[in-house]
């Protein structure tokens, strides 16, 4: 049994990540920011709740960190804190910048000054390939960010690297691709579209406002991603891993799924900034291009090659993008029957 801290726990990954290990029977610390609400609503839903150790972390405070690494002093740190909304990041990059590199920074620096033999999980994003120089993106594809996001994580991840040669931790990225569940936040395309069309279906909610439909994404399951990040940890040495799941989507694509599993059939008419989906059964009109929803700079095509992964680690995904899709739309469906907002 390891004692392991993971931060960023209320969010979709900490979540998922905790239930694994503690299935495999391990001790696990939970890292959590206060906040004047409660934030244990997915520990909540999996049950987990009170199987946690709490502690309160705020990433960016140097001295915070040293003390909670100190105190614990953990087998192993899962690093799953983040600003993680890309579009905010153009709002906000020096808070973003702050959280994701520094925020690491000090994670790396608190191991070394402490000298703890822990491993380290950096949750590093395919977001970092940004305007692809290859397709697909391996763990040998140039990265070439279009985000301050991508850039803050990309600082980070390169940390890492230089940590591991440097002062020979065991630290270890995974550049994971897009991964959605359930719980996934309610701000990302996936989710938005998932409780919206519910709520347009069960509450007469008006039509769905989205920015880039043709953007493409490797959408993967969240529950599979972090089983991973638990299987890179557990590997024999620190690396770099593509985590993925080597198919291609479309915005679009997974807006008509979902649609499917909600009763809409869906079709598109007119182009760019113009294109509305309408229902064929009935005409109304479920979603369209809103402009706001634009970024000043977006990447537009992300599909992965898991080949290292599958090879090294052994894992191939199960679950992809359509099956993904019909698992939110139900729990959406479920959630806007009866009334509760989503987590
Ligand atoms: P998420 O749901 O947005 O969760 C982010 C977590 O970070 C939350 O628990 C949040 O706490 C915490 N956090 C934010 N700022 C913090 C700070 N200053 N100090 C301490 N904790 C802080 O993100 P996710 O989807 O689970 O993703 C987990 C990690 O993987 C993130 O690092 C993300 O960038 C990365 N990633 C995600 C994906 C994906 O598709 N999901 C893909 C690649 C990489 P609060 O609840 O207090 O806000
Ligand atoms: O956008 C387009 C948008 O916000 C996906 C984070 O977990 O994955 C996530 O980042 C695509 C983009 O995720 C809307 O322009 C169109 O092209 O769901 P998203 P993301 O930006 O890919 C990576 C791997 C991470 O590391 C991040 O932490 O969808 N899109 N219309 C829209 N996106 C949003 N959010 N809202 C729309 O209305």
């Amino acid at each position: 049994m390891a004692k392991v801290l993971i931060t960023g726990i209320s969010g979709q990954d900490g979540a998922f990540l905790a239930r694994g290990l503690l299935e495999k029977g391990h001790e696990v610390y939970g890292a959590m920011r206060r906040g004047s609400t409660s934030k244990t609503g997915r520990l909540n839903e999996l049950g987990i709740r009170d199987k946690i150790n709490y502690c309160t972390l705020e990433v960016t405070e140097f001295a915070n960190v040293q003390n909670v690494l100190n105190e614990i002093r953990p087998d192993q740190i899962y690093n799953l804190a983040a600003q993680s909304f890309v579009a905010d990041s153009f709002q906000f990059p020096h808070y973003t910048s702050d959280v994701n590199y520094m925020g690491v920074l000090n994670i790396l620096e608190a191991m070394r000054i402490l000298k703890l033999d822990t491993k380290l999980y950096q949750a590093s994003t395919s977001e970092m390939y940004g305007d692809v120089l290859e397709k697909p993106q391996t763990e040998k594809t140039p990265f070439n960010p279009l985000s301050p996001y991508a850039v803050s994580k990309l600082g980070a991840h390169s940390l890492v690297v230089n940590y591991r040669q440097a002062y020979d931790m065991f630290a270890t990225s995974g550049i994971l691709f897009n991964h959605e569940s359930e719980l996934r936040g309610l701000e990302f395309v996936t989710r938005k579209i998932t409780s919206w069309l519910a709520e347009i279906k069960l509450q007469g909610k008006d039509a769905l406002p989205l920015g880039n439909l043709s953007s493409v994404r490797d959408w993967g399951y969240a529950p599979e991603y972090t089983d991973m990040m638990i299987k890179m940890l557990e590997h024999d040495k620190p690396d770099d891993f593509v985590i993925s799941t080597n198919t291609e989507y479309t915005v679009r694509d997974f807006l008509f799924m979902a649609a499917q599993e909600v009763g809409f059939d869906l079709h598109s008419e007119g182009e760019g900034l113009e294109e509305k989906c309408f229902d064929r059964k009935t005409g109304k009109l479920i979603a369209y291009v809103d402009p706001r929803y634009f970024r000043a700079s977006d990447v537009v095509y992300l599909r992965g090659d898991n080949t290292k992964a599958q090879e090294m680690l052994g894992w191939k995904p199960e679950i992809l993008a359509p099956e993904i899709a019909r698992r939110m739309a139900i729990y959406d469906l479920k959630k806007a029957a009866l009334n509760t907002p989503g987590l």
